[in-house]
């Protein structure tokens, strides 16, 4: 399989690569943020933007789900690539009628997504009929029609698939799920299946809560965090002055990543004087530059070195106390970490010993530990091992459901939390599932549906012909590029609920619709007068969000009056869920919320409150772990690393500096030193030497699979091997872990085959992915 870059807006010849930066934010975040903010909005509307954003007044930020601090919010809360976000949406650029007419869709499919989210926000519903050149202008009535008649015409619900991003609030996600079960399936995928999916199963099997466990409070009287695979400076900037309060406040931070990124290194605060002029704050007290995938050999190794330190010192290190009464599985786990391969975790980690020794005393010396994770966690076959390994440190020193100390996976988008809690996923749980029955008296199905990877794989073989999206932009964000843009254009009806105009609308099925709805910074106005919605952030607040301006076009309607409004077309004026009340009023929603969701009684009179209010968390709370065992799960799990036959790099597809996951806001990665262009893979010099490829020299990234997938990444079943690749990248040498290489998302998502997914979760292993260089074949 071949993928050639998109040929209009190709950037090459504008790349230009400097040394990369080892500080974050500072001063030019700041003008970089408000030139993004005038170019799309002008002056006025960025000012009055900005001063609503994660106020209690105004609007929840769009960008990630890193929590404001209850009590303790400022006038600028926010950051730099928020206001990017908000630019991208608040923009005054347009998407409407005219540009469809001018534009086939044949020609719309050979941009990029960076041209396709500049052209603005979308203002009408569109609908591309079969065998149609262009998109047309339908009546909402009519689409509602056509959506609802392809459905009941499907042999069976299940071959229909809802996916959703994670930027739908409550509100809209409770009554999308509503819909989805009352017609008849939990063919409910969503973007988490590709994002913290392993946090949740290797959290919900070990503590019994699939969240995190910390408030901001906890972060800033945190002695010792550990930030591992994670780029805060780039993706929640907010975090870095969080962990530089917690360090003013004595923690030590230890950053494990194969890349020393610029805002882990050392962090300039906008919001002080100090950061704006000197050197600015060095953040990471050890930074373990680890190997791609080698996390889970670090932490049975730092289990290990606990547990000697633990026997020759008894009752020093273990929490003897919080292990016996709360967990299980100690024997276990201690027998298996004691026999750690040290020779397997050098080649693993590729850290000296004397590193994860250091590593292994603050540890052993602290007295309230967190440990922050995210994608480069998550997205490898061994993610939810390696996430257990996390919980069985954490355990053995009772570090949960204490201030200063617990687990925290860091979330993706600002409300993919909240939309779990409302029952967007594919296996809810009995209890929901008959809570929901109860409150609306209808039947709900329960065989478990489909997740992003089955969805697809559901399509691709002709068992899904329906597809519908809520936010996101499936096309782009999900792996094996060539299979997902087949499986969407066998469907009968691709339908795609969005703000902005992305490949997933010029990668369609036979009959395709576009439906435009308001973003979190539009005016919500209902029968009953202005809305408000509600959102969860990373650290279980759940809060309102009020959009203040007026939205991009009279033609638009919220999520919540197109589900309601699908919902009558689909079932009929009397069906037993008042759909049409609901649309009117969404306190009403919450009654049902109230009624449905577990921690949310009270809900219209909590998320009224200044701050919200935060769900329980009983092993936060108080040390409840309602687990299978009804403790804290130990567990003892093989070791997995993954294995690189010689001459290929293990390659991991990250985020830019200036995109939003699909989103492109502009071609540069200011710390990482590239600016004008995104096609490129970063590889250690000593790596690029040995390979013969010159630094700057134009490679294509070709995968290595073993074809019958049984092999894992290792490529050394000795079976046949499937090969895909992405044309036309510039090697960079660039500092990271030896024997990896890096490149961007989405980019580089042709090359991760569909059946690469990590253990239980699923998920797509986007953080490892075996290639080999070869020089650029295309001209
Ligand atoms: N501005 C902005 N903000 C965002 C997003 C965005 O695209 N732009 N996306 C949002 C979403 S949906 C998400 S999920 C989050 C993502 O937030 P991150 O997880 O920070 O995002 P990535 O860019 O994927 O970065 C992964 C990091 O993990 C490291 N890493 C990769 N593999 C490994 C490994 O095997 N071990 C270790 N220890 N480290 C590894 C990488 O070098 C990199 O620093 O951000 C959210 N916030
Ligand atoms: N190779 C590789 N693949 C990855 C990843 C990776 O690290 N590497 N990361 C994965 C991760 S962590 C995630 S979360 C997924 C992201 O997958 P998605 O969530 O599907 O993708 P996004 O790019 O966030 O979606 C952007 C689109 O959402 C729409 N949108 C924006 N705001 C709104 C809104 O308010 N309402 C509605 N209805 N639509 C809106 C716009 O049309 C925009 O084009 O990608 C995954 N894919
Ligand atoms: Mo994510």
């Amino acid at each position: 399989m071949s993928r050639k870059p998109p040929e209009r807006d190709i950037d090459e010849a504008e790349l230009e690569i400097s040394e990369p930066k080892d500080w974050a934010a500072g001063v030019t975040g700041v003008v970089v943020s408000a030139q993004r903010g005038f170019e799309q909005m002008g002056a006025t509307r960025t000012v009055r933007t900005l001063r609503l954003l994660n106020q209690r007044e105004g609007f929840d930020c769009p960008g990630c789900a890193w929590p404001e601090r209850p009590g303790h919010r400022k006038a600028i809360e926010f950051c730099e690539n928020g206001v990017k976000a908000v630019a991208e949406e608040a923009t005054l650029r347009r998407v409407g009628p005219e540009f469809f007419a001018e534009h086939p869709v044949a020609e719309l499919a050979e941009r990029t997504d960076y041209w396709l989210g500049q052209q603005g926000r979308l203002t009408h519903p569109m609908v591309l009929r079969p065998g149609a050149t262009h998109y047309q202008p339908i009546a909402w009535s009519e689409a509602f029609g056509l959506i609802a008649d392809e459905l009941r015409g499907l042999a069976s619900p299940h071959e229909a698939v809802f996916y959703t991003s994670g930027r739908t609030s409550n509100e809209a996600a409770f009554l999308y799920q509503l819909l989805v079960r009352a017609f008849g399936t939990n063919n409910l995928p969503d973007c988490s299946n590709m994002c913290h999916e392993s946090s949740g199963a290797a959290l919900s099997e070990t503590i019994g809560v699939g969240k995190g466990s910390v408030s901001l409070d906890d972060l800033l009287a945190a002695d010792l965090i550990l930030v591992v695979g994670q780029n805060p400076g780039t993706n929640h900037p907010r975090m870095l002055s969080a962990l530089e309060e917690a360090k003013r406040n004595g923690a030590r931070i230890v950053a494990v990543n194969p890349l020393p990124e610029a805002g882990l290194m050392r962090f300039k605060n906008p919001q002080r004087p100090s950061g704006v002029v000197g050197g600015g704050t060095p953040l990471a007290d050890e930074f373990c530059q680890i190997r791609l995938g080698g996390d889970q050999a670090f932490f049975q190794a730092l289990g290990h070195l606990l547990l000697a330190a633990e026997d020759a010192a008894p009752g020093t290190v273990m929490d003897r106390e919080f292990v016996e009464r709360h967990t299980h599985g100690y024997q276990e786990w201690a027998e298996h970490v004691r026999s750690v391969d040290w020779a397997e975790v050098d080649a693993a980690t590729g850290l000296a010993r004397e590193q994860v020794a250091r590593v292994g005393r603050m540890l052993a010396e602290s007295k309230r530990t967190i440990v922050c994770w995210a994608m480069g966690l998550t997205q490898h076959r061994h993610a939810v091992p390696t996430i257990r390994e996390v919980v069985n440190l954490l355990l053995f020193r009772g570090m949960i459901g204490k201030p200063g100390a617990g687990v925290c996976p860091v979330r993706g988008h600002s409300n993919v939390q909240g939309d779990r809690t409302m029952g967007i996923w594919e296996k809810m749980p009995e209890s929901f599932l008959a809570a929901l029955e109860a409150e609306f008296d209808i039947a709900v199905p329960r065989e478990h549906g489909f997740d992003t990877v089955e969805a697809l794989r559901a399509m691709r073989d002709g068992r899904a012909r329906v597809f519908f999206a809520v936010g996101g932009n499936f096309v782009s964000a999900t792996p094996d590029t060539e299979v997902v843009e087949e499986a969407l254009r066998s469907c009968s009806l691709t339908v795609h609920v969005s703000t902005k105009l992305n490949r997933s609308h010029v990668v369609h099925g036979r009959t395709a619709l576009i439906l435009p709805t308001l973003g979190r910074t539009d005016r919500d106005e209902q029968a009953t007068g202005e809305q408000f919605v509600t959102v969860e952030d990373s650290m279980s607040i759940v809060h309102a969000s009020r959009g203040r301006l007026r939205p991009a076009s009279p033609h638009l309607l919220s999520e919540v009056a197109i589900i309601s409004r699908l919902a009558r077309a689909l079932f009929g004026d009397d069906h037993p869920v008042p759909w049409e009340d609901f649309e009117r009023d969404y306190d009403l929603i919450r009654e049902s919320i109230a009624r449905v969701v577990p921690g949310c009684e009270g809900y219209n009179r909590k998320v009224r409150q200044p701050d919200g209010f935060v769900l329980p968390h009983p092993p936060r709370d108080e040390r409840r772990f309602p687990t299978a065992t009804g403790k804290a799960n130990f567990t003892a799990n093989a070791l997995y690393a993954p294995k690189v036959p010689p001459g290929r790099l293990l390659l991991q597809s990250l985020r830019s500096h200036d995109q939003y996951n699909t989103t492109i806001y502009g071609l540069d990665d200011r710390y990482r030193g590239v600016s004008g262009g995104r096609r490129v893979v970063f590889v250690h010099p000593d790596d690029l030497a040995e390979l013969g490829v010159a630094d700057g020299a134009l490679v294509d990234l070709v995968s290595e699979w073993p074809a019958d997938g049984a092999g894992g990444t290792d490529g050394a079943a000795g079976g046949a091997i499937s090969e895909r690749r992405a044309e036309r990248f510039r090697a960079v040498a660039y500092p990271t872990a030896r024997g990896c290489a890096a490149t961007y998302f989405p980019e580089a998502n042709p090359l991760v085959p569909l059946d690469s997914t990590a253990e239980v979760s699923n998920t797509p292993t986007s953080k490892s992915v075996v290639v080999r260089l070869e020089p650029a074949t295309a001209p």
